[in-house]
């Protein structure tokens, strides 16, 4: 789950400690420079002009014949080259900095803006959104450049302000309890309460209703499904299934009834046999289909739903978050369930669903059993994106 954002952010974080290492390296370099240079020296007591006289004494004074010879003199040895590599400006500069940062490191704009480029880049190619990547990766340059950490604890540093920064976006929008609120309405006795779940084709409506019913079946809480998708071929029986399976009621319509109408009698069915929570169903469609929409807005209009939930897959990429404004503006919604995670979802939509609206996230859906509904914890996001 989340594997394109943990991978990205893992990379991140160890690409700037590697790179600070290599600095800090490079800074350390001079220093063994001069050791070096030392051990050279020392090696070098002897005056060149000693050592010529030493093959001198060597050689036998009567040897005409290697005399004949007459060998080139050697040349002499480039003594200086090395002392002037020594006293280059970037030694000194290097020493000092050691000096003053001995142990620390100061996250400077030029360590940090090359690898917020490439978070940047990251982000987007884990479906985050431009605006949501640009905004993450400039409050991340704001609380990075500038702090001093130490040598060692620079993994944990980093990884730290990158954990609170997603934090924030990721707890920005609270979130309703679905089951608190239907305990609530049905101590209340103010009626069943009422969930419509809507969203594009296909991305989980229906086995979500099937989880959701289970969850308030399991915890008291008794529901009727209405079977209001009367469009898709298929999507009544499917209903139908799933609620003989759960064992809970269901009422349906025939293929092209006024969805409306279908939820309005399940709503009636609810309150004639004291039910506490009434699940709608609707056809999926596709947040620029005009006609489908304004059927949408009729099914609020008449049923007065207690929330509008969007059902959205998590593998939907970048297209999700405008599905949400756009469902949004149609039907004001009161949360998010993003179905599919455990399939290839990068993960990076739910922050942007997050950060550029002002839905909640509530659930995530892992499978394709009841029980695969995982209630929505920024903590756990976090925690799978950056292990800390
Ligand atoms: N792996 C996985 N599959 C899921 C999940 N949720 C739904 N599915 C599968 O996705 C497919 C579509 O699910 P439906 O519940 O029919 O989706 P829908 O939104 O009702 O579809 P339409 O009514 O056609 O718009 C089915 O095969 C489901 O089993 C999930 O969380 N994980
Ligand atoms: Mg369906």
């Amino acid at each position: 789950m989340f594997e394109g954002l943990k991978k990205k952010f893992s990379d991140f974080v160890d690409g700037l400690s590697k790179k600070e290492k290599k600095e800090s390296e490079l800074q350390q370099q001079p220093e063994a420079e001069k050791a070096e240079e030392k051990r050279e020296e020392s090696q070098r007591i002897e005056p060149e002009e000693k050592l010529q006289e030493t093959e001198e004494e060597k050689k036998p004074e009567s040897a005409p014949h290697e005399e004949k010879r007459a060998e080139p003199k050697p040349e002499p040895k480039p003594k200086v080259e090395k002392k002037e590599k020594q006293k280059g400006p970037d030694v000194t500069l290097g020493t000092k900095i050691k000096g003053v940062f001995l142990g620390k490191v100061r996250i400077s704009e030029r360590d940090a803006d090359p690898f917020l480029e490439q978070l940047r880049v990251a982000l987007l190619e884990t479906d985050v959104n431009y605006d949501v990547a640009e905004r993450l990766t400039l409050k991340l340059h704001d609380n990075l450049v500038g702090k001093e950490v130490g040598t060692r604890d620079i993994q944990k540093e980093v990884r730290n302000e990158i954990r609170s920064s997603l934090m924030q976006t990721l707890t920005k929008n609270s979130g309703v309890d679905i089951l608190q609120r239907a305990k609530e309405k049905k101590q209340k006795s103010e009626g069943p309460f009422k969930i419509l779940f809507l969203g594009p084709n296909g991305a989980g409506k229906t086995t979500t209703i099937a989880k959701i019913a289970h969850m308030l079946k399991t915890s008291g809480i008794s529901c009727v499904i209405s079977a209001s998708d009367t469009f898709r071929a298929a999507a009544i029986e499917q209903s139908a299934i799933h609620a003989k399976r759960l064992g809970v009621d269901v009422i349906k319509g025939t293929y092209g009834a006024d969805p409306a109408s279908i939820a309005f009698d399940a709503v009636a069915y609810a309150k004639a046999h004291g039910l506490d929570a009434v699940l709608i169903d609707s056809a999926g469609r596709q947040e620029t289909n005009k006609s489908l929409i304004e059927e949408l807005k009729k099914m609020v209009r008449v049923n007065k739903p207690d929330l509008c939930i969007f059902i959205g897959e998590g593998i939907a990429g970048n297209s999700l978050l405008e599905q949400v404004k756009q469902f949004d503006q149609a039907a004001k919604l009161d949360g998010v369930i993003l179905t599919k995670l455990d399939v290839d979802a990068k993960g990076g939509n739910t922050l942007s669903i997050l950060s550029d609206t002002t839905v909640p996230v509530l659930y995530f859906g892992m499978g394709e059993k009841y029980t695969d509904l995982m209630p929505y914890s920024p903590q756990f996001v976090v925690d799978n994106i950056v292990p800390n």
